[in-house]
């Protein structure tokens, strides 16, 4: 069995290490057994669906171990990275399986990342290959990949999943079909090991990679499919970007497959497509981010001529502050049980409780799904505050990580000595135990649940020629929560940037769709900050106000 340690990751400490397995929390089963198990019990059960593929477990087991041969054919070994960057289809479950089977790690990067942030994913996580598809909406996504190999070093295959027999491959690119082999013999493995990386929603400089071992991201799993009651007749809608943590676990397609369950893929998750593919699947169950619950909400409550919805019963709201009037709409509306979601990819998840008062499924964002993990809230001293006040909201536990991979920088700025992760995240707690998300203390804007860091924008707008400076600043928006304000001092006042053309420099430079600003404001001079050396927190801060208060 191979036991060496991922070298830059940060372990529990051992005595947490030995209460977690006492405590059962920690089982020592990797995902690669999750799977085998689930095959051999049933393997008629239907595991993965999509518009294309329907696979019973014994078929997606044999499909991941199959891929999983021709990727070690190659050359793919234990801990190598991988980029994986594919949209909500039945690949996915395929090509991530495989590549726990062998131990290489997926690095899950999403469909809408670009060069801009998938040259230093994959530099930071030294990957060896990547694989993709060649297009997807309209995108080539091929072209990119070819980009990307060339400007990470490390990167020495690009594996392109198509439906196309005229795609034409780069030098370095192949056929995934192609590494679908006889399944041979799978490597031992240990469910203490690393599993795969994660990526941090709002990183800038060197990408924010989370490191989770197959011990910890399945007990969260666990933990996620029994608050959500998953048993073998439940069916998940992965709508949301699937390589995200919470589709992705919380309880998500993995939690669907730990209960024998069936995990459903659409890339589209607006109403007119989501909504037949719960009348066609049979859906029980789906994540929205808050922007995407209101569309459904609103579609649903305008009536008419609609697919059933009838077999849904749990939608679950989360990655950003779902407003209580939305909370309170969306279970008569929808015909379900809402759930609120509060987690991120470092560790802790909290949910409100399916039998929860209405108060509380509207009002809270729910409380740690573990009895071992802990919570605290301190002031900007690092005191606690007094009950129920607001703070910053601190955590360890059993699926928490103790530190980024490889980014000792990093670490030192979210991680104490006592291994405390800083979320970021402004809180309070109620006497009942649940929190109310009240903001974020970082420099970044949660976009209706898509992260951007200020920071990194504000690095982008500044290589624009026309501009001298800019601060990037979240303004309240009724429907997304928050969106991007950027404040420019042009070069040359005469002729400011526009929306326009600051968006297409910016969509130039490679980056995800997401983060591109929704407004720009033109100003002559940045004001003061009155703290002699100018913080650009402080400028942000300013800035913001000046916002609201308009
Ligand atoms: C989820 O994960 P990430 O890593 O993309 O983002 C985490 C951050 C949190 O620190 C918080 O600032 C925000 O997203 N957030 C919420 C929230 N859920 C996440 N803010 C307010 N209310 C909520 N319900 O976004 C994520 C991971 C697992 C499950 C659900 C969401």
């Amino acid at each position: 069995m191979p036991s060496s340690v991922l070298p830059g990751f940060t372990p529990w400490p051992p005595e947490l290490a030995t209460r977690y397995r006492d405590e059962k929390c920690w089982t020592g089963e990797t995902f690669a057994q999750l799977l085998s198990t689930r095959a051999a019990h049933t393997p008629e059960a239907i595991a993965v669906v999509d518009a294309t593929h329907r696979w019973s477990y014994a078929e997606l087991d044999r499909r991941a171990r199959s891929l999983a041969t021709g990727l070690m054919r190659l050359g793919i070994g234990h801990h190598d990275r991988v980029l994986v960057q594919l949209p909500n289809r039945a690949e996915f479950v395929e090509v991530i399986f495989a590549l726990f089977e062998i131990g290489a790690l997926p690095v899950f990067c999403l469909p809408a990342h670009r060069e801009s942030e998938l040259v230093p994913i994959g530099n930071a996580s030294t990957a060896v290959a990547m694989i993709t598809c060649a297009t997807h909406q309209r995108f080539d996504h091929a072209a990119l990949a070819d980009t990307v190999r060339h400007r990470v070093a490390s990167l020495r295959h690009v594996l392109l999943l198509t439906d196309d027999p005229e795609t034409e491959f780069a030098e370095g690119a192949a056929d995934l079909a192609d590494y679908r082999d006889e399944p041979g013999d799978m490597p031992e493995l240990d469910a203490g090991d690393v599993a795969f990386l994660q990526l941090s929603g709002g990183s800038t400089g060197i990408p924010k990679l989370i490191p989770r071992t197959h011990d910890d991201y399945l007990y969260s799993v666990r933990r996620s499919a029994e608050i959500t009651e998953l048993g073998p007749d439940s069916v998940y809608l992965a709508t949301l970007p699937v390589a995200h943590n919470f589709p992705m676990s919380s309880p998500g397609i993995l939690g669907a497959l730990y209960a024998g369950g069936t995990v459903a893929m659409t890339p589209d998750p607006t109403p007119s497509t989501a909504f037949a593919a719960i009348e066609r699947f049979g859906v029980t169950i789906t994540g929205l981010v808050p922007p995407l619950a209101r569309l459904w909400v609103e579609r649903a409550e305008k009536g008419g001529e609609m697919p059933d919805l009838s077999s849904l019963q749990v939608v679950q709201v989360g990655g950003a502050r779902c407003p209580d009037e939305l909370a309170r709409r969306a279970g008569p509306a929808l015909g379900v049980t809402l759930q609120q979601v509060f987690g991120m990819a470092e560790g802790l998840v909290c949910y409100t409780r399916l039998d929860d008062p209405i108060d509380v499924v509207v009002a809270t964002q729910g409380r740690p799904m573990s009895e071992l993990d802990r919570i605290k809230i301190v002031d900007d001293e690092g005191a606690e505050v007094a009950p129920g006040a607001d703070g910053n909201l601190k955590t360890q536990g059993p699926y928490t990580i103790r530190g980024y991979y490889d980014n000792p920088e990093a670490n030192t700025r979210s991680f104490d000595a006592d291994g405390w992760y800083s979320t970021g995240d402004i809180v309070a707690l109620r006497p009942d135990g649940n929190l109310v998300v009240k903001g974020r203390a970082g420099d970044w804007i949660n976009r209706g649940g898509e992260k951007v860091s200020a920071e990194e924008l504000e690095a982008h707008l500044l290589e624009h020629p026309g501009i001298r400076d800019a601060v990037i600043v979240g303004t309240p928006d009724p429907v997304l929560g928050q969106r991007i304000c950027a404040f420019v001092q042009p070069v040359d006042p005469a002729t400011p940037p526009t929306l326009t053309t600051v968006r297409s420099f910016v969509r130039g430079r490679g980056i995800a769709a997401w983060k591109m600003p929704d407004a720009v404001v033109t100003i002559d001079e940045f004001p003061e900050t009155g703290v002699g050396k100018t913080s650009r927190r402080d400028l942000r801060r300013l800035l913001a106000e000046g916002q609201r208060a308009q």
